[in-house]
């Protein structure tokens, strides 16, 4: 990744084929860009409207418009896509302009915009306009607020701005399917005074979940819980890019929760704040400081922090959404005397490895054989060895000297002097707490039934 290389370019954004249009639908639609690669593209300052910092779409990009008399028009094409997961794993998803998740929507309080939806799936959608203030009947709901887009068809939701913050668009026809299968996108809402809430750097991803056997490309679309890669914005650690800041600047990370649990999103590091909700901002008087936060399903937190130097890490704190595919139903064998029992299978499987008797982080390092386009299940490597991370995880980076605006990936961190855990190798003699069975065996003593505690047996 490097999204100082990967500017976003709006000229050179593709036009859909002729054949999702009409020839005469064609020339009044707005363009409709398409993007199939998953590195993070900043968007340019906005050329038109209303002023206001574009955020930064983590592995995603935001959709360009065009102004028409006063409206901002939009073109969102639903479609399926081919998304790189992580390096060595494909997903056959479904999404928006070439991309899953779609492209982040942004606009400004007060305007009044235009988007057009192009459906080019196999079957019916709509579009649900997550947490934004508008007419019931631009609510995308299907059945109840409109009839379904049909295959091919175009339709166009308009309404105006009213409050700022930050949202998510997903289909509300055959949502379950269409969800598993990776429809959504980011819908940020910015102040009408860009100076409003105002940060250095502002980033957004959406927790999204899937279900691919090890082996294939294509989501189970009917799994309820058990899913098997934790993404974010439809990609699984080291996939993930790391957030890069400056020390001191002030840095808002938005997420939203598309899965179907909660996730407390924990940062090391640097406190912060939880800024803004589904409903907006949140007064100053509000805030508390915090190290998690939980996104519940459905839900919109921002979160903002004072940026201090390291590598921080940062992700969801169930253990098992930081692991890729394969994790879950591996057999514990901690304190298992596995014997020669490798040995003997390996005579009939030859590429068998026995493993985890004393834990699982060998596994981190271990060379796996894998089934083809199948992640590891721990993953990724830091400077000091395997990560043995995957799914939900990323790295905060900050450094002191970063240009703003720079968005690269500054690299391992630079411990200064003194700050670093050692290894401890000095020979010590025995602590003398470290052995004393007479103390235990003098609190056994007073616990016995008959002292003053015995009244409890009764
Ligand atoms: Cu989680």
């Amino acid at each position: 990744m490097n999204p100082r290389r990967t500017f976003f370019k709006a000229t050179g954004a593709s036009l859909l084929g002729a054949a999702a249009v009409s020839r005469a639908g064609a020339a009044v639609l707005p363009e409709a860009p398409i993007q199939t690669s998953a590195a993070t593209r900043l968007p340019p300052p906005p050329p038109d409207g209303r002023p206001f910092q574009p955020i930064a779409t983590l592995n995603g990009w935001s959709l360009p418009w065009r102004m028409k008399d006063g409206v901002k028009e939009f073109h969102l094409v639903a479609q399926p896509v081919v998304r790189e997961i992580a390096p060595g794993m494909k997903a056959r998803l479904w999404g928006y302009n070439g991309s899953s998740p779609g492209p982040t929507i942004e606009a400004v309080e007060g305007e009044r915009i235009r988007i057009f939806v192009t459906n080019k799936l196999p079957e019916v959608t709509t579009v649900h306009w997550h947490g934004i203030l508008l007419p019931s009947g631009m609510d995308g709901v299907s059945g109840l607020t409109q009839p379904p887009i049909g295959v091919g068809k175009t339709w166009a939701y308009e309404f105006v701005l009213q409050r700022s913050g930050t949202f998510m668009y997903h289909p509300h026809a055959d949502e379950m399917l269409q969800m598993a299968m990776g429809m959504m996108g980011l819908f940020i809402v910015h102040p009408k005074d860009p100076r409003q809430h105002r940060v250095d750097r502002d980033y957004g991803f959406i927790l999204n979940a899937y279900d691919i056997d090890p082996g294939s490309a294509t989501p189970r679309v009917n799994t309820m819980l058990d899913f098997n890669l934790w993404t974010w914005n439809s990609r699984a650690f080291p996939g993930i890019d790391p957030f890069v800041a400056r020390s001191g600047e002030r840095v808002r990370i938005r997420v939203g929760n598309l899965t179907m649990t909660n996730h407390p999103i924990h940062m090391h590091g640097p406190h912060f704040e939880v800024t803004g909700t589904d409903g907006g901002w949140v007064p100053k008087s509000a805030r508390w400081p915090e190290v998690t936060t939980d996104v519940a399903v459905g839900q919109m937190r921002a979160f903002e922090f004072d940026a201090l130097a390291g590598d921080w890490a940062i992700h969801c704190h169930k253990s098992h959404h930081t692991m890729n595919a394969m994790g879950h139903g591996v057999p514990t064998m901690i304190g298992v005397d596995q014997g020669d029992l490798a040995r003997k299978i390996t005579g009939l499987i030859p590429d068998y490895m026995a493993m985890g008797d004393k834990g699982m982080h060998d596994m981190a390092e271990m060379e796996m054989p894998l089934p083809e386009n199948t992640l590891p299940m721990m993953t990724g490597t830091g400077p000091f060895g395997p990560v043995g991370m995957g799914g939900m995880f990323s790295v905060v980076k900050v450094r002191d000297e970063l240009k703003p605006g720079d968005y690269a990936d500054p690299g391992p961190y630079r411990h200064p002097a003194g700050t670093l855990a050692r290894e401890y190798t000095a020979q010590l003699d025995p602590a003398p707490s470290a052995a004393a069975p007479e103390a235990d065996a003098r609190t056994l003593q007073v616990r016995k039934p008959g002292g003053h505690e015995g009244h409890q047996e009764h």
